[in-house]
């Protein structure tokens, strides 16, 4: 049967590059973007483009109704940062935003459903360096609280009804194509468009916060990857640890100097932010995504740093 795929928050940071990768693989046609927001103009012109609400559970049936999907990717969620700032709302679009799709994935007997997770599903009492994929976990922030419940949600659905769930804890990401959308690693993007247009950047995280990050290529790569994977590959159901880089402010930076020697970094005090990070890892143990399913990154910080610096030149 032709695969048939459902995108739900399309014009997203993940999104925007997920959608144009996977109508390379699949056909413009046969990959529909959804959205709240209308979309920017490469989306809604190589292919279908629907606004749905994933919170309007008859909207999204009518999707369903329409396309019988064979896949869906479920993006569309509240991160960290802004997640603060609206606590119940987060739960709300991050928990029940999932929940609808799970469910109407048994109705319509869905082949496989996508949902990502976070390295926010790791808290305070979390090990820093090289955090494992099975240890305390004790996040303490709404989008944390949500993403490890919803972790837990894709377990049961998997092994109460058979559903094809699959899950990556993405770190940081970072592009050039489509603005973040307000996490706590989003300095890591930020610091690259004010480098080239100032020459100089205010990080809203201190010099040595150290967080795993990843190019967005890497990201986008591996998750169709995971999607493609055997199914007998797949032990864990609930999310994978998956790692890039790692690195601090300071650290990428000095990267950015090679390319951009005059550039300048400040810190701002006292961003709530700093708070967020300093719960999470430093770097992940992503050895089951390794073995499992044949993860591996490609891009190091020298070449991220080269691909963001020529990419937003242009
Ligand atoms: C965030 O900072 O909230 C996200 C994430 C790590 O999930 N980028």
């Amino acid at each position: 049967m032709a695969e048939k795929i459902v995108v739900l928050g399309s014009n997203g940071q993940i999104g925007t590059e997920l959608v144009t990768a996977l109508r390379k693989v699949y056909g413009e046609s046969n990959v529909v973007a959804c959205d709240i927001r209308r979309p920017d103009y490469d989306i809604k012109n190589s292919g279908p483009f629907e606004f749905v609400n994933v919170l309007e559970k008859d909207t999204l049936n009518s999707i369903f109704q329409k396309y019988k999907p064979t896949h869906v990717y479920l993006l569309a969620a509240l991160l960290s940062a802004t997640g603060e700032q609206n606590p119940k709302l987060a739960w709300d679009l991050n928990m029940n935003g999932l929940l609808n799709i799970l469910d109407l994935a048994i109705t319509y007997q869905t082949a496989k459903v996508y949902w990502p997770s976070s390295i926010a599903v790791f808290g305070p009492n979390s090990p820093k360096d090289n955090t494992p994929q099975f240890c305390v976990m004790d996040p303490n922030t709404v989008y944390g609280i949500s993403k490890l419940a919803g972790e837990r949600w894709c377990e049961y659905y998997h092994q109460k009804y058979n559903l094809d769930v699959r899950s990556i804890r993405y770190p940081g990401l970072i592009s050039w194509k489509a603005a973040p959308g307000g996490g706590t690693t989003d300095y890591a993007i930020h610091i690259f468009h004010d480098a080239l247009k100032k020459g100089t950047y205010a990080s809203f995280l201190n010099a040595a916060t150290e967080l795993p990050m990843m190019y967005m290529d890497d990201a986008i790569r591996g998750t169709i990857e995971l999607m493609d994977a055997d199914a007998s590959k797949i032990t864990i159901r609930s999310s994978y640890n998956f790692a890039g880089v790692s690195f601090t402010p300071e650290i990428l930076a000095a990267e950015i100097r090679k390319h951009i020697p005059e550039f300048t970094l400040t810190y701002a005090e006292n961003d709530p932010r700093q708070n967020i990070a300093d719960s999470w890892p430093r770097s992940i143990d992503d050895s089951y995504a390794m073995k499992e399913w044949g993860w591996k990154p490609e891009f190091n910080l020298e070449r991220l740093a080269i691909e963001m610096i020529n990419n937003l030149k242009k």
